[in-house]
């Protein structure tokens, strides 16, 4: 039964969002409100006539859990929780437990468990001499009978240490699998997205599997995998992940690393977009920064997206027509008006697949220096790279097999590569 404070004034979507967020908790939303605060009160966030409306409020609806959408200091959530003497969890907390909710495997567990210890820990350095509660078992939301522990710094560090030897023993083996399907060199497709934006139901539609698929946020919460067939390139691999959203926790981000990055390493990203959401545009800003957040940690170039415009079927005629009408005239992005729902746009959708993973590859000359030992590296970590061969001044060339996605992939990288075929010298806008 959580209130809610927004940094902001919050829009519809975002109270909408959170009312969601909440509920996924598997509670009763007793109210929402947002309070503007001219000035955050460091010990209690609210002041004066606010936090004494909360207070009685809360007696009023009888309300158990607050949730405040926003961070809060360890002082501010300390405090709160004593003078209103309930359960007090800011937007971090109230996600974390979602996930903890959520995970099913050996390592989506482990992953929520190593994030909410990091986040726990990050709580401890500010609050030093007054050590928050240990919060036993899986849930935040232990209520008023939780032991009180001593919890020190270095007990977290312990934990962390374990967790993170844990993970990397799972992730081992994750890879080894991963692997095997590479040498199979079947092509591997990650569907991306906010959370709610129908990469489930899309993975259904794709695949024939029956994926939880549910109005809900962070349904999905462990990558499921399929292999589906094209039509036209037959196998292929599927992957479907957890969904991201406006301020996911850093600590997050840190756990689900392995998991995310693998999905960078796809062949291709399909971006399933809400279109029917008003909140779409900031949306889709949030997945590509998240992704470029973990791109920039990633040993994998980044692989090309192409965008699924989801829930047409909500929309009207006109703006359906207009949506088509844009999708036909982007220049920079692939785009597929779709209803994963519906199972309408799906041809199309196989098409825009099919083109952008069969992008020909050609046999191509690199020049190499003496100096050029990145480069030389980034081609054989990335490529397949045919033949190499060197003159007496250290000069040389390397044959490397390369589609135009990849040659931009280079570019990217090496903007002053110089790059032949056999007949003539390539420039950059010939591609
Ligand atoms: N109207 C309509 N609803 C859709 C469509 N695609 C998905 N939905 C609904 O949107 C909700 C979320 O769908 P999911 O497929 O679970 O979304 P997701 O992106 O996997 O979400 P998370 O796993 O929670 O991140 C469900 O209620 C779906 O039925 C569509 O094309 N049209
Ligand atoms: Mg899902």
């Amino acid at each position: 039964m959580p209130w809610t404070f927004l940094p902001k004034r919050p829009s519809d979507e975002r109270l909408a969002e959170t009312t969601g967020l909440v509920e996924a908790l598997g509670c009763d939303l007793a109210f929402v409100r947002s309070e503007h605060l001219r000035k955050p009160n460091a010990s209690f966030l609210l002041s004066g006539g606010l936090l004494d409306r909360l207070a009685e409020d809360a007696v009023l609806h009888d309300v158990s859990l607050v949730v405040v959408d926003g961070a809060l200091t360890p002082i501010q959530q300390r405090n709160l929780e004593k003078r209103l003497g309930l359960k007090v969890i800011d937007r971090t907390g109230l996600i974390l437990e979602i996930f903890g909710l959520r995970a099913r495997t050996k390592e989506g567990l482990l992953q929520v468990e190593l994030a909410r210890l990091l986040y726990e820990r990050s709580r401890l350095v500010r609050t030093w001499t007054h050590l928050e509660r240990q919060r036993g078992g899986r849930g935040f939301l232990g209520g008023p009978g939780e032991t009180q522990l001593e919890a020190d710094k270095r007990m977290i560090d312990r934990k962390v240490q374990r967790l993170r030897r844990d993970l990397a023993d799972v992730e081992r083996t994750r890879l080894v699998q991963r692997a095997g399907r590479v040498r199979h060199e079947v092509p591997v497709m990650a569907l991306v997205g906010y959370t709610n934006s129908g990469k489930s139901t899309l993975f259904n539609k794709l695949s024939g599997a029956g994926v939880l698929a549910k109005d809900m946020p962070f349904a999905t919460l462990d990558p499921a995998i399929r292999h589906i067939q094209l039509p036209n390139l037959g196998a292929a691999v599927l992957v479907d992940t957890v969904g991201f959203i406006t301020e996911l926790p850093t600590h997050l981000i840190d756990s689900f690393r392995a998991t995310l990055e693998e999905t960078l390493s796809a062949d291709l990203l399909i971006h399933v977009r809400d279109r029917a959401s008003a909140a779409d545009v900031s949306q889709k800003q949030d997945v590509l920064d998240i992704l470029s957040q973990l791109g920039e940690k990633s040993e994998h170039p980044a692989p090309p997206i192409i965008e699924a415009w989801n829930k047409v079927d909500l929309l009207g005629d006109d703006a359906r027509e207009d949506l088509d009408f844009i999708a036909a005239a982007q220049s920079d992005t692939v785009a597929v008006p779709i209803s994963a729902l519906a199972g309408t746009g799906i041809e199309s959708l196989y098409l825009a697949i099919e083109q952008t993973l069969s992008d020909k590859q050609a046999l191509l000359e690199v020049a190499m220096t003496p100096q050029d030992g990145a480069l030389r590296a980034f081609l054989y970590k990335s490529f397949h790279v045919e033949a190499e061969d060197y003159l007496s001044d250290g000069t040389g060339r390397l044959s490397v097999r390369l589609s135009a996605r990849e040659l931009g992939r280079l570019y990217a990288h090496f903007p002053d590569v110089e790059i032949s075929d056999e007949t003539s010298t390539k420039s950059r806008s010939q591609f």
